[in-house]
C-alpha cells in the first residue's frame, strides 16, 4: 500500500505554494538507442552545456509545439529543465519541508533537483513529488536546477498498454525503424501535462484527510438516485436545480485542445464546464485517464458528478505484473480524489478483453481491491464485449456498456438500431439485473458536412443515430437504464489511420468547441429531461 497522503497544495499560514510552470528548456533524446542522455548524465549539468536545447512551455504537451513532426511522433525520452529561485527563508527555515509536485507527466519521469535524484514515478495521468528540503540544504545552489525525463514509451506492462514493434525488413525500413503500437483511439500526447509546483508545509503537518460525505435526503432505491444524493449532501455551494430524480445526461469532455494537447489549460476547462451547462449536462464520465484535479475541483463546485476512470484498453495484457500496478494505479487514484464530492464512481477500465479466461479472475481482484480502498462509492468497468462471454460484469455495481450500432456494425443502418439496442439492454439485464449506463454511443460527423438523407459522417447522420437511440432510452428509463453518456463531447486528435480523418469526428463540438447539429438536439433533451424530472 502507498505511505502517505496526496492533497493537492493550497495556500495557508503555514503552506506555500510556487507554481514554476512556464517556459522550460527541452530535448528529445533522439539517439538510436534514446538512452544518450542517462549516459552523458544530462541532468549533471545545465542541459544546454550537454547539446541543443528549444523552449518548451509546461504544461503542455510537447508534440504539436514544433513543426517537427520527429517531436510530434516522438517516442522515448524526453528531457526538460528549469532553473528556479527558491525563496531564502524556505531554505533557512529548518522547520519547513519544501516539496516538488509534478500535477501529471506522461508516462515514466525521473526527477532531479541540481544534478541530484529525488524521485520517479511510473504512471502518465497521477500526480507525484519528492521532499527536496534535504537536497536544497546540502547543494547550496540557488537557482536551483529541476530536471525532469519523460518518457512516453508504452508496453504491456504500462497503463493503457501499448507494444513496441521493431521493422526488421531492411528492404522498407532503415535500420533501427520501429513503431509505437497502441490499441486505444487517442493521441499518445506526452510531456509534463500537469502544473509544477513548489510548495512547503512544516514538519509537522498533516499528510491527507479522509472526508465522509452523507445523505441529507431520503434516496436509496434507484442508483441513479444514489448517486446525486451524494452531491446533494457534500456540496458546500449547492445549485438549485434539483437534479435527483432525473437521468445521468452526460458526454465526455476531454480537455484536450490544439497545440497543447492534453496540457492542463483553464480557459479550455472553463469553456468546456460553460459549454456543458449550457447544454444542461448533470455529469461526465472522465473516460480513459484520471483528469486533473482542477477539473475535479470544477465538478465538485458546479455540481456535475464524474465517474473517474483509471485506465483503458486491456485488451492484451493480463498478467500479473499489469494487475499488480493496475492496483497500485488505483491506489494513487482513490488516494488522490477521495474527498470529491463529485466522484460518484470508481471505473477501473474501459474496453478490457473481458470474454478472456483471466479476465474473471482480473476483475474480481481489480474490484475488490477498489473496494477495500474506499467502500462508499459503487465499482465498475466499461465493457463492449458480449453479454454472454464477458467475464467481470458480476463482479461490478453498475453495468456500463459502449455501443455503435449503425456504425461499426450496420453502417448506415439507423433503422436496426431500435431493435438492436433494446436487445443489448435486455440481454444485460436479463442475465444480471443490475442497473445498466448506456457509456458511450455515436457517430462521426465532420462538421458542415450534410446529406439527406442522411450519410455516415454528415451531420444529419450523426444526429439520426443520436435520435434513434434516444428513443430506446426514453422506454428504458422507466426500467433498468440509469444513464446516457455520448461519445464524445468534442472532436479529439487519434493517431493516423484509414478510419480517421485528421481525428475522432465522434464530437458534438468541433475541437475548436463550436456546436454541429447534434449539440442542439441534445441540449433540447437534457433541458427536457430536467425540466421533466424537477
Ligand atoms: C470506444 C472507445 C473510444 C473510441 C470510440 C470510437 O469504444 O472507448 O476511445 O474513441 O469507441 O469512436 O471508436
Amino acid at each position: 500500500a502507498l505511505q502517505g497522503g496526496m492533497l493537492f497544495p493550497t495556500e495557508s499560514p503555514s503552506r506555500e505554494v510556487k507554481d514554476v510552470s512556464g517556459l522550460w528548456s527541452f530535448r528529445a533524446d533522439l539517439s538510436p538507442e534514446r538512452n544518450r542522455g542517462f549516459e552523458q548524465h544530462w541532468y549533471r549539468s545545465p542541459l544546454a552545456q550537454t547539446g541543443p536545447v528549444i523552449d518548451m512551455p509546461v504544461p503542455s504537451s510537447y508534440n504539436d509545439i514544433t513543426q517537427d513532426a520527429k517531436i510530434r511522433d516522438f517516442i522515448g525520452w524526453v528531457w526538460y529543465e528549469k532553473d528556479v529561485w527558491v525563496p531564502a527563508r524556505w531554505i533557512q527555515d529548518r522547520g519547513a519541508r519544501i516539496v516538488l509536485r509534478v500535477g501529471s507527466a506522461h508516462y515514466y519521469s525521473v526527477l532531479w533537483v541540481n544534478g541530484v535524484k529525488v524521485t520517479e514515478h511510473e504512471g502518465g495521468h497521477l500526480p507525484f513529488e519528492a521532499d527536496i528540503s534535504g537536497v536544497l540544504r546540502q547543494t547550496s545552489g540557488n537557482p536551483c536546477r529541476i530536471t525532469i525525463a519523460v518518457n512516453n514509451t508504452l508496453t504491456l506492462e504500462t497503463l493503457p498498454p501499448g507494444t513496441i514493434q521493431y521493422m526488421n525488413d531492411r528492404s522498407r525500413y532503415p535500420a533501427g525503424y520501429f513503431v509505437q503500437n497502441t490499441d486505444f483511439d487517442f493521441f499518445n500526447y506526452a510531456g509534463i501535462h500537469r502544473p509544477v509546483l513548489l510548495y512547503t508545509t512544516p514538519k509537522a503537518h498533516i499528510d491527507d484527510i479522509s472526508v465522509e460525505t452523507t445523505f441529507s435526503d431520503n434516496i436509496d432505491f434507484f442508483y441513479f438516485m444514489y448517486l446525486f444524493s451524494l452531491i446533494f449532501s457534500s456540496r458546500t455551494h449547492t445549485d438549485p436545480m434539483s437534479v435527483k430524480h432525473c437521468i445521468v445526461t452526460s458526454l465526455t469532455p476531454r480537455f484536450v485542445w490544439q497545440i497543447r494537447g492534453k496540457g492542463f489549460d483553464w480557459p479550455l476547462v472553463v469553456k468546456d464546464f460553460n459549454l456543458m451547462k449550457w447544454m444542461g449536462v448533470n455529469s461526465f464520465r472522465t473516460s480513459h485517464y484520471p483528469y486533473a484535479e482542477e477539473i475535479l475541483q470544477m465538478a465538485d463546485r458546479h455540481g456535475i458528478i464524474i465517474n473517474v476512470c483509471v485506465c483503458v484498453f486491456l485488451r492484451r495484457s493480463f498478467g500479473n505484473v499489469s494487475l499488480a500496478h493496475h492496483l497500485t494505479v488505483m491506489e494513487e487514484l482513490v488516494r488522490r480524489d477521495k474527498n470529491h464530492p463529485s466522484v460518484v464512481m470508481w471505473s477501473v477500465a474501459n474496453e478490457p478483453a473481458s470474454e478472456m479466461p483471466p479476465a474473471g479472475f482480473y476483475f474480481k481482484e481489480l474490484v475488490s481491491h477498489t473496494k477495500s480502498l474506499d467502500s462508499s462509492r459503487p465499482v465498475t468497468y466499461i465493457t463492449d464485449s458480449n453479454y454472454a462471454r464477458d467475464q467481470g460484469a458480476q463482479y461490478v455495481d453498475v453495468i456500463c456498456v459502449n455501443s455503435y450500432l449503425s456504425w461499426y456494425h450496420d453502417p448506415g443502418h439507423t433503422e436496426l438500431i431500435s431493435l438492436q439496442l433494446n436487445t443489448q439492454f435486455d440481454d444485460w439485464y436479463d442475465k444480471y439485473q443490475k442497473p445498466i449506463i448506456q457509456s458511450e454511443y455515436g457517430a462521426d460527423a465532420v462538421a458542415g458536412l450534410h446529406s439527406d438523407p442522411p450519410m455516415m459522417f454528415t451531420e444529419e447522420y450523426q444526429t439520426t443515430v443520436l435520435q434513434n437511440y434516444h428513443n430506446v432510452f426514453d422506454q428504458k428509463r422507466k426500467e433498468f437504464v440509469i444513464g446516457e453518456l455520448i461519445w464524445n463531447f468534442a472532436d479529439f486528435m487519434t493517431a493516423q489511420t484509414i478510419t480517421r480523418v485528421v481525428g475522432n469526428k465522434k464530437g458534438i463540438f468541433t475541437r475548436q468547441r463550436q456546436p454541429k447539429a447534434g449539440a442542439l438536439l441534445l441540449r433540447e433533451r437534457y433541458w427536457r429531461i430536467a425540466n421533466e424530472t424537477g
